[in-house]
């Protein structure tokens, strides 16, 4: 019997709590009476496991027994967040649990706070990848994410007392984690350093250097209103062959332990990088140790199918999520050529028609290359894999280009130079079925960059885009229940309807206009807002005036994605609230403005942005002339949770990325799905929000893609001085440099990438941008509009849930279809 389409009805209150006591006694050996939160959380997340266990169970038998073919989605990042209020949704066990951990006294909401968020993932990336997996699980999509298993997620952000960012260890794992289950049966021995000797057949034998085990840890992915339980493989490294013992013997301590010590670092620590690159050795053996292990896998579950290798892409799509399992495609021709005995031209055959890629990003300093040398050190026989692919393939260039060196040269997939470089994103293109983008401008912009000679040789129909989209039930039903309870009441239908079908949002319209529901659509607006501003109250220990408008951007610290626009902006607001006399203040919107995020730790200049952020915090929010009109904060350590907070708050939100470099953006879509109206450039999928809210309900600024090249150009040329070309610009800067924010000095750096160059174009698009947060002031004095906008664009998102992402690249890439489980 199933209620509401979502659960099985044994799952009744006097079970659960059952099952919660029997947890506290057996799995955790403590005693009921004495159990803290943490202990509490720890024994029903474990009862909530065992549910979901019986579904993840009967999933993946579903999957042996009736062979679909399969997903298998490789992305370095899973950003999680929370698992446990997403699995009693998705279960549809919520009320059940909330009245059972009642009844024991506990309440379910402090429960929820206490899991740590496994923040396996540095930004947008490995949050789109979380997504994509709720949204498989809830579609009744065969898809597996693979991924690492990092002792240390992305570093906690603390703010020193001068303002800048400072970094310490995230140990998620130091609790139990209740939703994980490790697979002792699961392991792979993975290869690295050593020597590859070919032989006469063409194939080559590779020995010698370093083992080291993979051992598999499962994470469960319930599906929404479905049985159906997808997977989420993490590796974690570990010695072969436990320590040393003859070097523990002779008292050598250290040495004894140093092969284990090396093996553990691979899964160690998650890089904290977002769109750029770090040419670390261990980085290279993390994304071989993982993609190794995955294919292997991969390629044991497909044996036990007993199909000839041909057979391999009609059971077999294998997602290369931006280029970091780039090392897949060479590690599955070592596979089937050296191991398998596959003949090379067939073996390629298989490798192109089972992998497709994805591109996230045309900034250069994303594209991935590695050194030859440093490559040839750790895996000799994927270099020559590599040379042999490159040798094929340029001679194919040749005969559709004949005598065209320069064609060869740019695209060949050896970079020459000193030392020689790997392109790793072309391996991906010429190793893929297909490839994409993820939004339309982006997907544009590939073709017209990135993958322009590849277009030329292979034709247009290889490249595509998918635009990406975000879960509705993360990202509205669970961060903001209030509004879901309206939007339900209001479609009269079950939630669980227009949670899989959000399209059905589009039922809102009519009621945009009605004062009734204008007003209970402003009231939920509210009461997130008063919880965030008692998160901020409880956490930095100031008082928010939550009466004011709320301005959010939370995103990684970047130059093009361009937070310094906005303190720029929140400068000149504030100077010109100073100038002003206070009746002339009386007429102003009041506005609190709130920045999150965090820098990578080697970025000089994003971790200046948040020092300055956090300085011109204190001077603004400390004067009485203008308090009541502007407020400044910088939430420290950005997170999925915070961002859960963050979202159903804003008014408006800003995404103000230089155009033509932000691929997609994401969060973009999270806030106007939950009602926050959008200020952004026309830029990623920001142009695509437009034409579906309409464009009168964005406020867009800022000069087009077509134009940067040519401004940059005028920028090296022909510099114009700043005060000449945006003097209000010029006099933000120029107060900072004089010290109203602190020391002047200390900012010069920054500063002066806007003075010189400005490759992020600043002081072209200043103007526009204080233009349309003026328009934003005027609108939001009439909040019958503006409630009519807020609930239009709510309506509208129905295109950016990740359900149709996924159903996208079910249908148009991977050719895979639902399977039931029932
Ligand atoms: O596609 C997900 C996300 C986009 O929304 C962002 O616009 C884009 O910046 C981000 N790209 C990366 C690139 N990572 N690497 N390497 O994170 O992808």
């Amino acid at each position: 019997v199933w209620k509401d389409g979502l659960r099985a009805a044994d799952d009744d209150v006097p079970s659960i709590t059952k099952s919660i006591v029997h947890h506290v006694q057996t799995s955790l050996s403590r005693q009921a009476y004495n159990l803290d939160d943490l202990g509490a959380y720890q024994a029903t997340a474990l009862s909530a496991k065992d549910n979901m266990l019986l579904n993840w169970n009967e999933t993946q038998l579903a999957y042996t027994r009736k062979q679909p073919k399969r997903a298998y989605y490789l992305c370095i990042e899973y950003l999680m967040g929370r698992t446990f209020d997403n699995a009693l949704l998705n279960l549809g066990l919520k009320d059940q649990y909330h009245e059972g951990v009642g009844k024991l006294g506990f309440n379910l909401e402090d429960l929820l706070t206490q899991e740590r968020d496994a923040a396996l993932g540095n930004g947008g990336l490995g949050r789109l990848a979380a997504c994509y997996l709720d949204s498989s699980s809830s579609q009744e999509l065969p898809v597996w994410g693979y991924s690492l298993r990092y002792k240390y997620g992305i570093f906690q952000q603390l703010i020193a007392p001068d303002g800048s960012q400072l970094e310490a260890p995230d140990p998620w794992l130091e609790h139990l984690n209740p939703f994980e289950i490790p697979r002792y049966d699961v392991q792979y021995e993975i290869r690295f350093y050593g020597q590859a000797e070919r032989t006469a057949d063409g194939r080559a034998v590779w020995s010698g250097g370093q083992e080291v085990l993979a051992l598999a840890y499962d994470v469960m992915i319930p599906g929404y209103g479905t049985k159906n339980t997808n997977n989420l493989r993490l590796w974690e490294s570990k010695p072969k062959r436990g320590f040393d013992l003859q070097s523990f013997n002779a008292g050598d301590y250290e040495r004894a332990v140093e092969a284990s010590n090396s093996a553990e670092a691979i899964t160690s620590v998650l890089y904290p990088n977002d769109n750029t690159t770090f040419g670390k050795e261990l980085r290279l053996k993390q994304q071989y140790f993982w993609t190794a292990a995955s294919l292997a896998d991969i390629i044991r579950r497909f044996k036990s199918l007993e199909k000839p290798f041909s057979a391999l892409p009609d059971y077999a799509a294998i997602q290369l999520n931006d280029t970091h399992p780039t090392l897949a495609i060479p590690e599955l021709m070592r596979i089937l050529v050296d191991e398998e005995e596959v003949p090379w031209n067939s073996a390629w055959d298989i490798v192109t028609n089972t992998f497709f890629f994805t591109n996230h990003t045309v900034l250069p300093e994303a594209l991935e290359k590695w050194p030859v040398p440093l490559f040839e050190h750790l895996l000799p026989r994927h270099l020559q894999i590599i040379y042999d692919i490159n040798m094929t393939f340029l001679q194919s260039v040749e005969k559709k280009f004949p005598g065209d060196r320069e064609r060869l040269s740019r695209m060949s997939l050896i970079e020459e130079g000193f030392p020689k470089q790997i392109r790793m994103a072309y391996l991906a293109i010429i190793g893929s079925r297909k490839v994409n983008g993820v939004a339309e401008l982006h997907s544009q912009l590939l073709k017209a960059t990135i993958c322009k000679d590849f277009v030329e040789f292979y034709g247009i129909s290889k490249f595509g885009n998918v635009t990406n989209g975000v879960t509705p039930r993360r990202w509205l039903d669970q961060c903001n229940p209030g509004l879901s309870a309206l939007i339900t009441e209001t479609l009269k239908i079950p939630k669980s309807e227009w949670l899989k079908d959000l399209k059905k949002l589009e039922g809102l319209i009519k009621y945009a206009d009605d004062p009734q529901f204008q007003k209970k659509w402003a009231a939920v607006k509210q009461t997130n807002k008063e919880r965030l501003a008692q998160y901020v109250e409880a956490t930095l220990g100031v008082k928010v005036n939550a009466k004011a408008m709320f301005d959010v951007q939370v995103k990684r610290l970047h130059e093009y994605k361009r937070q310094t626009l906005n303190i720029f902006g929140v400068i000149h607001r504030y100077f010109t609230l100073k100038a002003m006399t206070p009746e002339e203040r009386k007429k102003a919107n009041p506005r609190v403005v709130f920045f999150a995020g965090k820098a990578a730790p080697g970025y000089y200049i994003a971790k200046l942005v948040i020092r300055l952020i956090v300085n011109v915090a204190r001077v603004v929010n400390a004067d009485p002339d203008t308090k009541d009109y502007l407020e400044v904060y910088f939430l420290p350590d950005y997170s999925v949770s915070l961002a859960e907070l963050l979202v159903p708050a804003s008014n408006i939100s800003q995404h103000i990325s230089t155009a033509g470099t932000e691929a997609s953006g994401t969060s973009n879509m999270k806030f106007c799905l939950n009602g926050g109206l959008l200020v952004g450039t026309v830029d990623g999928a920001n142009i695509e929000i437009g034409e579906e809210i309409g464009e009168e309900n964005v406020f867009f600024f800022g000069h087009l893609t077509e134009a940067v090249e040519d401004l940059r150009y005028q920028h090296t040329y022909h510099p114009v001085p700043i005060e000449q070309k945006c003097p209000a610009l010029a006099h933000v800067l120029n107060e900072i440099s004089a010290g109203k924010f602190g020391d002047g000095q200390t900012y010069e750096p920054l500063l002066n990438t806007v003075r010189h160059h400005d490759h992020y174009l600043l002081t072209e698009d200043f103007q526009s941008y204080i233009d349309a947060l003026k328009l934003v002031d005027e609108a939001y004095l009439n909040q019958t509009t503006w409630l009519k906008k807020s609930i239009i664009t709510c309506a509208k998102m129905g295109k950016f849930s990740s359900d149709r992402a996924i159903l996208d690249y079910a249908e148009e890439y991977w050719s895979i279809e639902p399977l039931k489980v029932e």
